[in-house]
């Protein structure tokens, strides 16, 4: 065991204040180590891809793929978010996503790093630049403790400068993570079911601020980039319109965590938007735990013990004469914004009453 996992358990060891008097101790062949110094350093690191088959995969993924995607939709009015070209958790259907996302060889790389048993929980396939702005994955996908979460990033093709390749920013992962209430934003004060976007002025005014460097990824087919948590990241512009950017990315989770939404959590007063994560690994429901207990067990102080404010988020069931359509016309503001009405209505509609029939 390193000292930082004897001092600072709920520390990654690649993260930590101790990681390089715990370097020694992290078993690590000389490139893993190179590996380790690069992602507590920089927040990200380049590795080849450890599998054998990858080519065949990546034959077999695009092809599998190719017809989920609205290409026609793409070339006549490029990218915009969630419009069909980027499918969400392929690895339910596709065994060549879910070998990516489970490859042993990297679960163990990041087992070590982390000092945890890490696993997956969420793939993404996109075939071209998502142009998405830059962010921090911690507001999406957080743990407590924090920073028990990583990206993978997998090239699954050459990724050519004018195809919006992944942007990243050296070092941002060891800025403070930005929470609502560093931003002002509560829950129940309006637009809840906004994620990311009241963010973005604040992470494009700390890179202002700091004068941090944008670098870009321009892998060769089969490289990847693993990125920590709260490394600002994004796609850049994609100049050339008609280049494809084939990539798969796989986010990870490790052991013995609470894992939560930020973006829709104030945990100070009992708003917790707690997940319900699948591991892809043994497609089993992650226990979701607080320092070594499950977090409903844990006793809380002037407080019955059972049932506890974090079992109110579990996700709930959508009402068997839930119409999507009415919905949005009921509440014209969700509609404005764009959001998906079953998505809204579980995270948010429902604790805020909202009328859907
Ligand atoms: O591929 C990209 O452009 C960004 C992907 C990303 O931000 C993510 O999956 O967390
Ligand atoms: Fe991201």
């Amino acid at each position: 065991m390193t000292v930082s996992q004897k001092l600072l358990p709920g520390v990654p060891i690649v993260e930590s204040m101790l990681f390089s008097a715990s370097l020694d101790a992290m078993g690590l062949t000389n490139s893993e180590r190179d590996i380790a110094i690069q992602l507590n350093e920089q927040g990200f690191a380049v590795l080849d891809f450890p599998d054998e088959d990858l080519d065949q995969r990546i034959d077999r993924i695009v092809t599998a793929l190719t017809p989920q995607y609205d290409f026609d939709q793409w070339r006549t009015h490029g990218w915009a978010a969630n419009t069909g070209l980027r499918v969400q958790d392929a690895w339910k259907t596709h065994d060549d996503v879910r070998a990516i996302a489970a490859n042993a060889a990297v679960l163990d790389l990041l087992g070590k790093l982390y000092g945890r048993r890490a696993f997956p929980f969420q793939t993404l396939n996109f075939p071209v630049g998502t142009q998405q702005h830059i962010h921090s994955d911690s507001i999406h996908f957080s743990s407590v403790p924090e920073r028990f979460m990583c990206g993978v990033w997998l090239a699954l093709e050459d990724i050519h400068p004018d195809a919006g390749p992944l942007v990243y920013y050296p070092g941002s992962h060891k800025w403070p993570i930005i929470y609502n209430d560093m931003i002002g934003k509560v829950i129940g004060a309006g637009a809840d079911f906004l994620a990311q976007s009241p963010y973005e002025n604040a992470w494009a005014a700390m890179v202002e601020a700091t004068g941090a460097k944008p670098e870009y990824f321009y892998p060769r087919k089969g490289q990847a980039l693993i990125w920590a948590a709260n490394l600002l990241h994004g796609g850049s512009r994609q100049n050339d319109p008609g280049r494809t950017r084939w990539s798969q990315v796989t986010h990870y989770y490790f052991d013995d965590c609470a894992y939560f939404t930020p973006a829709f959590s104030d945990p100070l007063v009992g708003n917790l938007d707690l997940r319900q994560i699948v591991d892809i690994t043994t497609g089993e429901l992650a226990p979701n735990i607080y320092v070594d207990r499950p977090v409903d067990q844990v006793v809380r102080r002037g407080a019955p013990p059972a049932p506890v404010a974090q079992s109110a988020p579990v996700p709930g069931k959508l009402p068997k004469d839930f119409d999507p359509a009415l919905y949005l016309s009921l509440n014209p503001d969700v509609a404005a914004a764009g959001a998906d009405a079953r998505k809204h209505y579980l995270r948010f509609g429902m604790r805020e009453n909202r009328r859907y029939r």
